[in-house]
């Protein structure tokens, strides 16, 4: 079924055109963006608003009373309609991932206001269901308890609680006041809003070595990877294991907790579910970063539209932090000889690689996916968890413009592997989860780039 495109996009650039000093539709609102400021507007008593106690938060939070979350599963062409029809009317109800085709299971997020008449639609076109969580805020409101607050001391940085962005940078320059023969803090440039990317370079010395460039936190709600991120750092600069040590210094690392970070601190002030970065498009904000890169841009698996969570962007490598990723990459890839691209995301326990905009193999396919089995073998092996390996297209959707694929296709980055770390596809929790988690999840998807960095050198990836 092809679905219409919406103009939005449009209304946009003629809004451009005219070049007015703001957005037509926010000024006829009176809707003009507010600067943050102190307190929440409208947190009542009955509200829990841990939010305010961890940090300055903006006028108003999204909150998701009685939202509830439902896994679906479609078996009829009908039905695969009817979800995408209900995808492109409703913003009531967020789609992780689309209806595709038969055989396919899908979660949706359902705003209070909207159950019944989802339930009637479920019932009147057999659609076969579980409601996986009757309301999302009660995880929101207990997640947001486990975040230390802003500019907590380097000293207490830790993978018991989650940490804001000034936090984990820190933490980074810290490192490297402890160890300045080995981190160095890097800096890609600004984003949208104007903060730094900041990441850091660990080289422990050695000629010729080979380098593992590490993306994270390129969806704002998915706080379980920049959390991943800085237990691979402290794992790779403090951990007495020998076969670790070994790893440490068998490459350079260039690691990137945060490489959308207007998102991420709207994840914290805004709303838990912020995935794209803070760019104003009229109406709404935001392009997914993870669409925005230029391979086969907005073919598949993305939106035109800037209101949906997954638009592409106004044109191929439009966002400056795109921009950012692949001019350090560009930079860095022959010189650093960086032969290993890792990007960390959540949720669905995948190990994926190349492609996300078509089925067609990578040229190293066999290899990819024998070391993408193994590292799942090994996450197995030490926690139980069970975690699957394929292409992007095979295993979670077709998606196009995401950073691994090309940086496979157009940098010649051999071994490029994307993560989707906890919890299982059929979540609860979704992106929501609890610090308690993150601990075991790092520990479990570190031993995984091990195997994969371990097996790569084997297979002659580094020489
Ligand atoms: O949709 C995504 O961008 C990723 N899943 S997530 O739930 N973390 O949002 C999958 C990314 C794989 N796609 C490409 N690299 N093309
Ligand atoms: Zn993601």
């Amino acid at each position: 079924m092809k679905l219409a495109r919406p103009h939005i996009l449009q209304l946009y650039r003629r809004l451009n055109m005219l070049s007015l000093p703001l957005p037509l539709p926010l000024l006829l609102c009176g809707l003009v963006f507010r600067p943050l400021v102190g307190a929440a507007s409208f947190c009542t008593k009955a509200d829990q608003c841990a939010l305010d106690a961890i940090s300055q938060a903006p006028a108003a939070q999204a909150r998701y009373d009685h939202t509830r979350i439902y896994s679906v599963e479609l078996t009829t062409a009908t039905q695969v309609g009817i979800m995408q029809a209900l995808e492109e009317a409703s913003d009531s109800c967020g789609f992780m991932g689309h209806a595709r085709m038969p055989d396919q299971k899908l979660t949706i997020m359902v705003t209070g206001h909207k159950v019944a008449d989802f339930d009637d639609l479920l019932h009147t076109y057999n659609i076969s269901h579980r409601i996986l969580n009757y309301n999302f805020q009660e995880l929101i409101d207990a997640n947001y308890l486990e975040v230390a607050p802003e500019n907590t001391p380097a000293e207490e940085f830790d993978w018991k609680r989650y940490f804001q962005l000034d936090s984990i940078y820190g933490w980074l320059e810290k490192l490297e006041r402890d160890h300045p023969d080995v981190v160095k803090v890097l800096d890609m440039g600004l984003s949208t809003q104007g903060l730094p990317i900041k990441g850091v370079k660990l080289a422990f010395g050695g000629e010729n070595l080979t380098s593992v460039f590490i993306e994270s936190g390129i969806h704002a709600r998915e706080w379980i990877a920049p959390a991943t991120a800085t237990y691979f750092i402290d794992q790779l600069l403090h951990s007495k294991d020998a076969a670790v040590r070994a790893l440490a210094r068998s490459q350079n690392w260039f690691i990137f907790p945060s490489v959308n970070p207007d998102g991420y601190r709207y994840s914290f002030t805004g709303d838990r579910m912020w995935r794209k970065n803070r760019q104003i498009f009229g109406i709404c904000r935001g392009v997914d970063l993870n669409r925005n890169f230029p391979l086969s841009w907005n073919t598949t698996g993305a939106s035109g539209n800037p209101c949906k969570y997954d638009f592409s962007g106004p044109a191929a490598a439009s966002e400056v932090e795109t921009q950012r990723i692949m001019q350090f990459l560009e930079t860095h890839v022959e010189s650093e000889r960086i032969r290993t691209y890792l990007s960390l995301h959540s949720y669905s326990q995948l190990i994926m690689f190349p492609y996300g905009h078509t089925a067609e193999r990578v040229e190293n396919y066999a290899d990819l996916k024998e070391i993408g089995q193994l590292a799942a073998a090994r996450i197995k092996e030490l926690t139980g968890r069970v975690y699957k390996s394929g292409s992007i297209y095979e295993t979670i959707y077709p998606s196009s413009g995401g950073s691994k694929d090309w940086a496979h296709s157009q940098l010649k980055v051999p071994i490029t592997f994307t993560f989707e770390l906890r919890g299982p596809p059929d979540s609860q929790e979704m992106f929501i989860l609890s610090a308690k988690d993150i601990e075991p999840t790092a520990r479990e998807a570190f031993a995984a780039v091990q195997t994969i960095v371990e097996e790569a050198a084997k297979r002659g990836y580094y020489q």
